[in-house]
């Protein structure tokens, strides 16, 4: 990928360039007719401009995004449409409007046309992502010192289809299809990879500490391959998956919801990285107060681990956590010993991070580094099996075995798994997966299975006799929705903007 990245998202005036043709077309055509409807309905004429932007599902390179390493996933049919138009100056008051095609879920939302407006985060509303886009956009075009002239009123309707809580990033979806909405109806566009980095920034506004991963794909994707991303810069080179195998991508059904419990989940693994590096630099012979400036991400400290590792004739930086981390929880008061430094006053300049300090009674700091060295490295191991001339048989169970051990170290070492997850992983092994992990956040939503292709219909139907069928009973979900539970999923494109 690494020309097409330069370029902008792409203009189409049709759908088949986006959505193929056969049954994904027509469901599109559909979408798209509705979305258009709705938009009359609410708002008395058409939009401007669509834009979308897919989910994803992570192969392997979990946690992992955040503290700098290289991840592996690949975009997914299901995305979100966003159909946007431009108030004129004389339109009346200076609003955003926001819509949804489902509008007895997703009530319209109002905020005024400010980019300097402050999100209520105490007050989670979904609206909120549409407003991290529009915020984000206008700090980016002001940094590159671009004229956006005045700001004017913006109506919009959403239609998303990637499920919700699931690990497979509807919120990177719906702020990518935001960000490029408002991108496109203001009459900009900017190359692949800043839009990138951009919508990573866009999304720390609801208050999680993304890592880039997700708008990354949503937004760089190509029909047919998965891609490896490799940030600082950001980077996406594709990756062909072998033919024999599908990913299969199952909910637990348990919601994961990220933004509400940050504190405890996602922010406090973010916080316990940066200790852990911290401690490991400081162990490692860094003066306590350049340790507390300087480092930030385990990724900055791997270069000390691994020459202590050279010192044992090894190059795991593992060995450097093993040796210097304890593997007991450490307290706050243990961390200050070694710091000189209370965590409050580190973390100063994050919110979101201090909110993750009252929270925590502990932190387990060698588990959450063992956790990022070793899945970095199979990040890698992943991509060097699909590139090596081994059987195609010997190179499915390889990368099974990768998906395997990943989902191991989620749930061990990081504890970002939970019951449902463990349930469901297990039946996937049990039907004949060759590898099955959690995928994107945890602490719910979807595994990802690799299943041989020629299986994959009995595979689908065991999954749904053993770990569905009771809960269509209890009456968890309608036994008609199970397909959006459960799913064979290929490679799919990044974002587009469309112009009837
Ligand atoms: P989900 O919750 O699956 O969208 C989150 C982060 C990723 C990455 C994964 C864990 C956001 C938008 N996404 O993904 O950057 O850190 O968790 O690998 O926060």
């Amino acid at each position: 990928m690494a020309k097409h990245e330069e370029l902008p998202v792409p203009i189409f005036n049709s759908l088949e360039p986006v959505y193929g043709t056969g049954s994904q077309l027509e469901e599109a055509e559909l979408r798209f007719n509705k979305l258009k409807s709705k938009f009359v309905e609410f708002f008395g004429h058409s939009p401007d401009i669509y834009a979308r932007s897919p989910g994803r599902v992570n192969l392997i390179g979990e946690h992992i995004d955040y503290e700098g390493y290289s991840v592996l996933p690949m975009a997914i049919r299901q995305d979100t449409i966003v159909a946007i138009r431009k108030c004129e100056a004389g339109d009346g008051q200076k609003l955003l409007k926001i819509a949804n095609v489902n509008s007895d879920k997703y009530t319209l939302c109002t905020y005024p046309a400010d980019p300097d407006q402050e999100i209520d985060l105490k007050n989670h509303r979904w609206g909120h992502y549409f407003i991290c886009g529009y915020k984000g956009f206008y700090e980016y075009a002001k940094s590159k010192g671009i004229d956006t002239g005045k700001t004017v009123g913006l109506e919009v309707v959403v239609d998303g289809i990637v499920p919700t809580g699931s690990g497979l990033s509807s919120s990177a979806a719906f702020v990518c299809s935001s960000t490029i909405a408002i991108m496109a109806a203001l009459g900009t566009n900017f190359p692949k990879k800043e839009l990138a980095q951009l919508t990573c920034e866009c999304e720390r506004h609801i208050g999680t500490q993304s890592g880039g991963m997700d708008q990354a794909i949503s937004v760089m994707a190509q029909s047919g391959f998965a891609a490896l991303i490799d940030f600082n810069p950001i980077r996406g080179t594709e990756v062909q998956l072998p033919a024999g195998g599908t990913f299969v991508i199952a909910h637990s059904l348990a919601e994961s919801q990220k933004a509400v419990t940050a504190a405890t989940n996602y922010n406090n693994r973010v916080v316990e990285c940066r200790l852990a590096s911290i401690l490991l630099a400081i162990k490692l012979g860094t003066n306590p107060k350049e340790a507390i400036t300087k480092i930030k991400t385990l990724s900055d400290v791997e270069g000390l681990c691994v020459s202590f590792a050279g010192t044992h004739g090894s190059s795991d930086p593992v060995l450097a956590v093993k040796e210097f981390l304890k593997e007991e929880p450490y307290t706050a008061d243990d961390i200050e010993k070694i710091t000189n430094e209370k965590l409050e006053a580190i973390f100063d300049n994050s919110p979101s991070s201090l909110d993750v300090l009252k929270a925590a009674t502990h932190f387990k700091l060698h588990q959450r580094a063992s956790h990022v060295y070793s899945e970095a490295k199979r990040v890698y191991a992943f991509k060097d099996t699909v590139a090596s001339k081994s059987s195609e048989e010997d190179i499915l169970k390889k990368l099974g075995n990768l998906m395997n051990e990943s989902h191991y170290s989620c749930s061990v070492l990081y504890e970002c798994s939970c019951p449902e997850l463990e349930e469901l992983v297990k039946t996937c092994r049990n039907n004949g997966a060759l590898g099955a992990r959690l995928t994107g956040a945890g602490w719910g939503g979807c595994a990802v299975a690799l299943v041989k292709e020629n299986v994959v219909p009995q595979f689908i139907l065991n999954l749904k006799e053993q770990y569905f069928q009771s809960r269509i009973d209890k009456g968890v979900i309608k036994k008609n929705d199970l397909g959006m539970y459960i799913f064979a999923s290929k490679p799919s494109s990044g974002a587009a903007i469309i112009k009837f």
